[in-house]
């Protein structure tokens, strides 16, 4: 039977609800993947970890090289299931979306960070889809590749769809594009590339993220926090009680003098007030003793940069994810 070439679906005629269905069987692409290909209109695929996670495994013992798949903007700093299941694989970790973050960043500092994560990259790399860095990408794969196929991998939204049709179109001959949107679960199932003569890429499911604000709000807003371009940090200088209104996602509460920088979508507003913010009922609350140089992470909105030790106090969307990290930046 025919697989979808947008998602990897098995296609099938029987059930409208059901993943693959499309209305011919000898279709390249099933109904959900031809609606988001031209008109950029998704359906919610509901699915569980646990299948991508066999699909993990199986990778693992192939023994081929695996390019984990990072977004930078997003960063989710577990790390723990790639870990476990591509414990025997030759990992090459791949951080996506340079373009969202400023340009002067050091790169080296950000690469360096990721080695806290104690997974042993056989190298890494920095690219964006801006075709940044993917000559440099393609010339780490071929030094590395145990055998024709290399496997993609990472959490749902890194860009591993984006960054294989990003290399069908400039490395290979072949017509084909695989579905890629700025919601998760796109990809559904295994999808092989023969990219060269030499090289198989194949682009997996990714793995759900918990805690992220996108499970908690619909499609127009989840289009919104997402950034596009560029993000402007912002910062404020704070010398006495302030807060923060980050649009009607966030309320950020400061009592001590600080410094912050907000790293959030352009489109979203923020807001200052010199003023106790009240404590608003929809919104669960979080305090943070903040050290020199540390983040607090909203997972799936954003990131805040604290230079100065204080107490944070964070208000936002019930079972989000709020966490510190060292400054990423
Ligand atoms: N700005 C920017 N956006 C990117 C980049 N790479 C991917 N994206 C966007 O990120 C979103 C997710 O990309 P996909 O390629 O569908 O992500 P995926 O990892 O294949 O996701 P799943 O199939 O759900 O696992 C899309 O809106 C892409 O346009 C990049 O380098 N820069
Ligand atoms: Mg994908």
């Amino acid at each position: 039977m025919n697989k979808c070439q947008g998602c990897g679906a098995q296609l099938q005629i029987e059930n409208k609800e059901e993943i693959g269905y499309t209305t011919k069987l000898e279709s390249h692409l099933c109904e959900r993947c031809f609606r988001i290909q031209h008109y950029g209109d998704y359906k919610t695929v509901m699915k569980e970890n646990k299948d991508y996670i066999s699909i993990l495994k199986s990778v693992n013992q192939t023994g081929s090289l695996v390019l984990l798949v990072v977004d930078l903007f997003f960063l989710n700093e577990n790390f723990t299931i790639f870990k476990e299941t591509l414990k025997d694989s030759k990992v090459l970790l791949v951080l996506t979306k340079r373009d969202l973050l400023p340009d002067s960043i050091y790169e080296n500092k950000l690469l360096q960070y990721m080695d806290r994560f104690g997974i042993p990259f056989i190298d890494k790399i920095i690219i964006s889809k801006k075709n940044y860095h993917y000559d440099e990408l393609m010339d780490l794969i071929q030094k590395y590749q145990t055998s024709k196929k290399v496997y993609v991998v990472g959490y749902t939204n890194a860009g591993k769809s984006t960054m294989i049709n990003h290399m069908i179109y400039h490395y290979s001959n072949l017509n084909q594009e695989i579905t890629t949107s700025m919601l998760p679960s796109t990809t559904l199932n295994q999808i092989e590339i023969p990219l060269t003569d030499d090289l198989v890429l194949i682009d997996t499911p990714g793995i759900l993220e918990e805690g992220t604000i996108l499970d908690y709000i619909d499609e127009k807003t989840i289009k919104k926090i997402l950034p596009k371009k560029a993000v402007n940090p912002i910062t404020y200088q704070v010398k006495k009680e302030n807060s923060f209104h980050l649009d009607d996602f966030l309320i950020v509460s400061v009592e001590e003098p600080t410094n912050l920088t907000f790293f959030f979508s352009n489109s979203l507003q923020l807001e200052r007030k010199f003023e106790k913010a009240k404590i608003e009922k929809k919104f669960q609350g979080h305090t943070l003793s903040m050290k020199q140089n540390e983040d607090i992470v909203i997972a799936g909105l954003g990131f805040i940069k604290v230079s100065k030790p204080c107490k944070i106090k964070i208000q936002t969307l019930p079972n989000v994810k709020v966490y510190k990290r060292d400054s990423l930046i």
